[in-house]
């Protein structure tokens, strides 16, 4: 029997390579995305070594023109994506509302909402028509609520959970399932992004608190995906222990 394929956007790196790597060892072949071509090669050797069959597309998420070509490009099996994974996202900065940078906000925008909106227009009429696939985007638990310093980044994933739920509305009449998983701390490049690179201020987000790690999302995702056809696991919130919502961590 073939194996099922999984898309995973975003899988050079944190949530979205552990996602790959566990849908590899769960059985799938997969196709990975990213902009980073020598990032794509190393994840893709290291999938294959776990079994998997892999094809890499090189593109920016933003860039639907080049998103349209790469899923445009996919042929036989492979253009039969059996499990989306919306990943590639990103915050950028903590400044207060009324300060934030222009840029960061556009490149927010742009990636976690218009860039998940893009793949799921590209990929989603294909499993509706074959009466079959997952959706899974990564959402946060800073779509459940704002906090200091979130506000575009926070109102881009509560987007997330809203385009999330209108696509499970939407597909309803069909066998095709939707899912947001939204993680609190998880530790990844995501701070290092969000701060621009200082590292030193990204490790402090994760001092005095056992965070999150990719895989444990990843085992999320995987078990949505594996559960029963007619499980829908719609909505999941996976917190670090000592992390209780957006604001409230407890460090030691
Ligand atoms: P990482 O920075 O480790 O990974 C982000 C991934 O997204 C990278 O592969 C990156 O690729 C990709 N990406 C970013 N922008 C684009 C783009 N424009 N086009 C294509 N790929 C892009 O962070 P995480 O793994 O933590 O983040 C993954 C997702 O998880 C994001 O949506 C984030 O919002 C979400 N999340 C993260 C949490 C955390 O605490 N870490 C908690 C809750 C949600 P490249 O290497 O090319 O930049
Ligand atoms: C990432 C988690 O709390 O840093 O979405 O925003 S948080």
């Amino acid at each position: 029997m073939e194996k099922k394929i999984a898309l995973v956007t975003g899988a050079t790196s944190g949530i979205g390579e552990a996602c790959a790597r566990r849908f590899a060892q769960g059985g799938y072949d997969l196709i990975i995305t990213g902009r980073r071509q020598d990032r794509l090669a190393e994840v893709k050797a290291q999938l294959e070594a776990d079994g998997a069959k892999v094809l890499t597309l090189l593109f920016d998420v933003r860039d639907r023109a080049a998103a349209t070509a790469a899923v445009d490009s996919l042929e036989g099996r492979w253009a039969e994506v059996d499990v989306l994974i919306n990943n590639a996202g990103l915050a950028l900065g903590l400044e207060p509302e009324y300060e934030g940078s222009y840029d960061d906000w556009d490149t927010m925008v742009d990636t976690n909402i218009k860039g998940l909106l893009t793949m799921t227009r590209l990929v989603v009429p294909g499993m509706v028509a074959r009466g079959r696939g997952h959706v899974i985007n990564i959402g946060s638990v800073a779509g459940d609520a704002a906090y200091a310093g979130g506000n575009v980044y926070c109102a881009t994933k509560a987007a997330v959970k809203t385009l999330t739920d209108g696509l499970r509305i939407d597909v309803a009449d069909t066998a095709v399932r939707v899912t947001n998983v939204k993680p609190g701390l998880v530790q990844t490049n995501f701070s290092t992004t969000r701060f621009h690179g200082d590292n030193e201020r990204a490790d402090g987000v994760y001092k005095g608190i056992q965070p999150l790690t990719g895989g444990d999302i990843a085992d999320v995702a995987f078990y949505a995906a594996s559960a029963p056809a007619h499980v829908q696991i719609a909505e999941v919130l996976v917190l670090a222990t000592h992390q209780a919502s957006g604001s409230v961590v407890k460090r030691k």
